[in-house]
């Protein structure tokens, strides 16, 4: 096997972001981007010398191509094998799932997660470390810099394998496993939960639920484990065919871009009790009751909180944690519990060290994600499963048990506004300006709300003393309510700011007043402090959930 060496220069900005490096596909195919990154991410490597990588993707358009390339890369690189799912498809959760079970050294994720696909739309990839989770901050920093001084990258002259079909084939002298996306994930998720329980409530005549797959990554993996395994009607999984554009939709699982499912759940007619659904690459999860979302900070605290009807929990957790965004519901959980509760910067990398020390089982985060210590990434059926098995346990509807949740905890009612598409020197300057305000913040008021304190996030992580700054703009109030702002890291277009609303109201006669309304003056305060219409121009968010 002969190592080309082909000559090639730095491109700007590839910098990963809070998930890895995501770019519109037009830019990922120029010649040479995508050789580039992965070159960076080969020569950040040492001693990956005849050991094993993981590779899949959601499916998105480019997935194929990219695929392909990387194997030639990884053969001249000099991994001994590379296990790749079929079709080159990997959930997020399912890869990392795979290289915790296989014990591989890594694994290379191509996802844009819940941003638009097809030849318009975004692409992505992002390295996992042999723990099964994302890379942290120092191997992305070094990438980054290796992006900035490259002037060759390594390949091999082989031709495309086909990836329709299990086996084993060769890339060069490395040995390309092809295997089923499905199974080891599917077996994993069968060891933590009851799914005779799940079986029998899926077949119980008064219970019926439905899971939207986005047009992404999940639904073979659902079909696999809802209807096959657990007996659930043919047809629950509905568009549950990967496509390379996802149907033209945005697979992100919020009442925005899951509208259909939402109403679905809302329309008594439909008889539908309990629904789901997962983005582009399937880590996130939307509950939806009748009627009912789901606020994801809300589902975190509800696993919790239930987590002793769960075969694989119900031995205690060591505690949990959530990105600072997201709401508090779970630390009063954790203090219930008499558990730690760790506050982490925005992005699943952050929770991997805590996972690895058993310091933390459940984590979660305000974007629809949670997970446990049974993967290294956020998962999105993993939390469908966990909400099955507690209402097969319990036997009462998905709004109740949260309804009954606020009774005991407390509601922290909860919604993010977002920005999107704006102007990135724009964002800059309405963070900035943010920034530079905060010494004068403690002690005002606006409108009756009294500013205990203002800060710009910073992390220290209690593993590996490793700390991050400029993590987002918190203001805290009375009385438990917050204000964060943040910019994204996943866009591909200008910025989007990220505005974090949060308000604690513990007595049960105002926790059905609406959470738009009951935030009202939280959103007023936003504006006020932040001039989000004077600098962005914008008066209303592009999303809300
Ligand atoms: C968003 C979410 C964050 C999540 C990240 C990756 O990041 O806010 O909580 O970890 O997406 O999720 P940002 O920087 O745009 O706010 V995924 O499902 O896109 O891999
Ligand atoms: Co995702």
């Amino acid at each position: 096997m002969q190592v080309i060496s082909v000559p090639s220069a730095p491109f700007a900005g590839q910098k990963p972001g809070t998930s890895g490096l995501r770019k519109k596909v037009t830019v990922f195919r120029q010649e040479r981007y995508l050789e580039n990154f992965v070159q960076s991410i080969f020569d950040t490597l040492s001693g990956q010398q005849g050991q094993t990588l993981v590779l899949g993707g959601d499916g998105r358009y480019y997935n194929d191509v990219a695929i392909q390339t990387i194997l030639r890369m990884a053969a001249a690189a000099g991994f001994g094998r590379v296990l790749v799912g079929r079709d080159g498809i990997l959930s997020t959760p399912a890869a990392s799932a795979v290289i915790r079970k296989w014990r591989a050294f890594g694994g290379i994720i191509l996802s844009a997660s819940h941003n638009a696909g097809g030849p318009d739309g975004d692409f992505g990839i992002k390295y996992n470390l042999g723990n099964g989770g994302p890379a942290n901050e120092a191997f992305t920093d070094a990438v980054y810099r290796r992006t900035l001084e490259i002037s060759a990258y390594n390949s091999i002259d082989a031709p495309d394998i086909d990836l329709s079909r299990l086996g084993e084939l060769r890339v060069g002298d490395m040995i390309v496993n092809i295997i089923d996306p499905v199974a080891d994930y599917a077996e994993l998720l069968e060891s933590l939960f009851d799914f005779e329980r799940i079986a029998a409530l899926l077949a119980r005549p008064d219970f019926r639920m439905r899971f939207d797959a986005m047009h992404a990554v999940t639904g073979p993996y659902a079909r696999a484990i809802l209807e096959d395994r657990l007996g659930a009607p043919a047809g629950t999984v509905v568009n549950g065919t990967p496509l390379p554009d996802f149907g033209g939709g945005h697979p992100d699982p919020n009442p925005v871009y899951a509208a259909e499912l939402v109403a679905a759940l809302a329309d008594g007619s439909s008889g539908l009790s309990f629904g789901a659904a997962s983005d582009g690459d399937g880590d996130r999860n939307m509950i939806v009751g009748r009627g009912f979302v789901v606020s994801p900070s809300d589902s975190l605290a509800v696993l919790a909180a239930n987590h002793a009807l769960i075969p694989a929990y119900a031995g205690g957790l060591a505690g949990v944690a959530r990105s600072m965004p997201t709401s508090c519901a779970v630390d009063r959980v954790a203090a219930a519990l008499g558990i730690p509760c760790y506050e982490t910067p925005t992005g699943w990398k952050y929770f991997g060290s805590l996972l690895d020390a058993g310091k933390a089982t459940l984590c979660g985060e305000e974007s629809a994600g949670t997970g446990s210590d049974h993967v290294r990434e956020k998962d999105g059926l993993w939390a469908v499963l966990y909400w099955l098995n507690i209402l097969a346990v319990r036997d009462l509807p998905a709004d109740v048990i949260v309804r009954e949740h606020w009774q005991r905890f407390g509601r922290n009612v909860y919604s993010r506004h977002d920005y999107e598409g704006i102007d990135t020197a724009k964002g800059d300057h309405l963070m900035n300006e943010l920034r530079s305000r905060l010494p004068q913040l403690p002690g005002a008021e606006f409108a009756g709300l009294h500013i205990v304190s203002a800060d710009d996030f910073a992390y220290t992580d209690p593993v590996d003393g490793s700390r991050s700054e400029c993590q987002g703009i918190r203001i805290l109030l009375d009385e438990g309510s917050r204000v964060v702002f943040r910019l994204s890291g996943t866009g591909t277009e200008g910025a989007t700011l990220r505005v974090y609303l949060e308000r604690y109201v513990a007595d049960p006669d105002r926790h059905e007043v609406p959470t738009q309304e009951a935030l009202a003056p939280l959103i007023g305060l936003a504006e006020a402090v932040a001039q989000i219409a004077a600098i962005t121009g914008r008066s209303e968010p592009d999303v809300i959930s």
